[in-house]
């Protein structure tokens, strides 16, 4: 709408850096609205995200805990010891820990949006694993990032569990696995967690559970937004969409708006007309063929993969 607009009104938001700003109002004003989905993550989004690893619907966190409990020998086997373990959007560091008493790394490299959030967990597997040099990295994996020489280059495995390579639109997946590519060299590897495309019923409800903890966790977005560009979303105004499009192999989560809604921040302002969306995340579900031609295409080899009794959900491993 022509009365949606983006004025002139540089620094009105102190805290932000300007290319988040940038970013964030170039989302909201485009014809289809859209969020990346790493805003979700503020405190409240971290601890609500937290909450839908645990909920029965959201399958995906149990069953890859299961296909690491259940092969986690014969991982070893493929994988080899020692080494580097470089542990991407780490977190609390758990599943990598998992890995120690049978990978047996010489080094391990967690790698997280910001490097305070990993320096408790990093300081308490130091006590338990005082044999492994631990080297905690902040970096945005979204953005173009390159490791530092302290990374040792031989027998480099990068771990990407969680199934977060999903959030990715597949030509920025395909991007992301061709930088990893380009930083193993012959010894190295990945070992990464692929959701599996299944049954729209079982994914609709993974992403929409009757508890409403990933409404929380979608709407708490508004609020996030509110806090980093000032602006006045009211979250009552806003209902919580999430479904698996067949065609596209996708979970679509979307923010509708329940009636017609004007929202401003200093500098900009929109008008929502009732049933009109912000598209928040797309979270894409593979096949292990499909996910192994996109491995293929990045110039990996030799992959191997490990899943559940239903084949919900895959372990892969690749080497360079
Ligand atoms: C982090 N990521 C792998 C989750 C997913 O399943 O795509 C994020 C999520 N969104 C809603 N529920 C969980």
């Amino acid at each position: 709408p022509e009365s949606n607009s983006l004025a002139n009104t540089a620094n009105s938001v102190r805290t932000t850096p300007p290319h988040i700003i940038r970013e964030l109002e170039n989302g909201l004003l485009a014809d289809a609205a859209h969020t990346s989905p790493k805003y979700f993550y503020d405190a409240v989004g971290s601890v609500l995200f937290e909450a839908i690893c645990v909920l029965p619907e959201y399958y995906p966190t149990r069953t890859e805990a299961e296909i690491f409990t259940q092969h986690m020998a014969d991982m070893a086997r493929v994988i080899g010891i020692g080494g580097s373990l470089i542990d991407l959007g780490a977190g609390n560091c758990a599943k990598a820990a998992r890995l120690f008493p049978v990978l047996h790394p010489d080094q391990y490299v967690p790698i997280d949006i910001s490097v305070s959030h990993l320096q408790d967990a990093v300081r308490r597997l130091q006590q338990r694993f005082p044999h492994i040099e631990m080297t905690a990295l902040g970096l945005d994996l979204a953005q173009d990032w390159k490791l530092p020489v302290e990374v040792r280059r031989d027998k480099r495995l990068f771990f990407y569990p969680g199934s977060s390579i999903g959030n990715f639109e597949p030509e920025e997946a395909l991007a992301f696995l061709c930088h990893l590519r380009a930083a193993c060299d012959n010894d190295a590897g990945i070992l990464i967690g692929v959701d599996l495309i299944k049954d729209k019923t079982l994914l609709d409800a993974a992403y929409d559970d009757k508890l409403g903890v990933t409404a929380a966790f979608n709407l708490n977005l508004l609020r996030h937004i509110n806090h980093l560009l000032h602006a006045d979303f009211d979250i009552s105004q806003w209902q919580h969409e999430a479904f698996f499009n067949t065609e596209k192999f996708r979970i679509e989560m979307h923010l509708r708006a329940r009636e017609n809604i004007h929202v401003t921040w200093p500098g900009g302002q929109r008008n929502f007309i009732k049933g009109e969306h912000i598209h928040t995340e797309n979270s894409y579900k593979y096949s292990i063929q499909g996910f192994n031609a996109l491995l293929a295409d990045a110039g990996f080899s030799h992959s191997c993969h490990w899943t559940d009794k239903n084949e919900w959900f895959a372990v892969i491993h690749a080497k360079a």
